[in-house]
């Protein structure tokens, strides 16, 4: 299947740095090259990022967000419905919202294989700080958001919770701070990081072949952050300790390689790099080394 490059310049606190340069940093690192340089290579044009919340979700550089969800959705709609596979690279996972509502136009409906360090489920009036990608799940299974109105608010419910599969989250102790429970307890099919670390390769399968069993097409989506800080320090915020433990590139890889032996796999999208902690370019150069283990996987 053609590859289709769409690079999303998008920084979820609204800094003009950080993970809005995620895409460019990776695209020097080479990862149109390792994707056998695709002729359909786009980087999205945002507004101007503001690092305040906005009236329609309460959300942190809400313009770009909405912006980039309308982008996305028609892209990914149009890329599909034509046969491209699109490769969706920078910025954070509430680009989902945009991703998974273009899938579910072109293919009637939409899976998703989610992994990430968090279940992203947390209410709209519970996040602490307004960033969207600790809320995308949440709204696109339709379990928070339902006092929406505006332009995020027809984003909200695009996803059946039997066709998501959730791999790789630690954050039971955070969202315990909260009283946010777990997507599990919702009846999500779910693997935690030392479920998943324990057969990695099987994890992926099986999650994938769950969400195909409700949606023949399905998008694969990677949260850096699923990654142990030690072996991907270019995760999170500057400043903040990052959340310790987490998966390895091989057993992230493998998990990745069984879920691309299930069929139907529409799009591939990896957010959360940030090319202000990765002075020398060693993390991007591992981003774009399993893009190419990827590619020979992809359909
Ligand atoms: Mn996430």
């Amino acid at each position: 299947m053609e590859v289709e490059l769409v690079g999303v310049p998008f920084d979820g606190y609204g800094r003009p740095g950080n993970q809005a340069l995620a895409a460019a940093a990776l695209r020097r690192a080479g990862l149109a090259a390792a994707l056998g340089s695709p002729a359909r290579d786009t980087l999205l044009d945002l507004p101007e990022p503001v690092a305040e919340r906005g009236p329609a979700g309460g959300l942190l550089n809400e313009a770009a967000l909405v912006s980039a969800t309308d982008q996305l959705a028609a892209r990914v709609a149009a890329a599909v419905a034509a046969g491209r596979l699109p490769v969706v690279h920078g910025g954070d996972c509430a680009l989902l919202l945009g991703t998974v509502a273009g899938l579910r136009e072109a293919a009637g409906t939409a899976g998703l294989v989610f992994v990430d360090g968090h279940e992203d489920a947390v209410p709209l009036d519970v996040s602490e700080d307004g960033e969207a990608a600790n809320t995308e799940i949440g709204l696109l299974l339709g379990l928070t958001g339902r006092l929406l109105t505006g332009p995020l608010a027809r984003r909200r419910g695009a996803l059946d919770p039997a066709a998501l599969a959730v791999l790789g989250p630690r954050d039971r102790d955070w969202r315990a701070s909260f009283a946010v429970g777990s997507l599990r307890d919702a009846g999500v099919w779910l693997r935690d990081a030392g479920e998943v670390a324990a057969a990695p390769r099987a994890a992926g399968r099986e999650a994938a072949g769950h969400v195909a069993a409700a949606s023949a097409r399905w998008w694969l989506h990677v949260d850096l952050d699923v990654l142990d800080p030690v072996v991907f320090p270019a995760q999170g915020l500057p400043g903040v300790p990052d959340d310790p433990g987490g998966l390895g590139w091989a057993d992230l890889t493998g998990l990745l390689l069984g879920a691309l032996e299930v069929p139907g796999c529409a799009g591939w999208s990896v957010a959360i790099y940030d090319p202000e902690q990765d002075p020398d370019g060693g993390c991007a150069e591992d981003v774009v080394r399993l893009a190419g283990q990827l590619a020979a996987a992809l359909p």
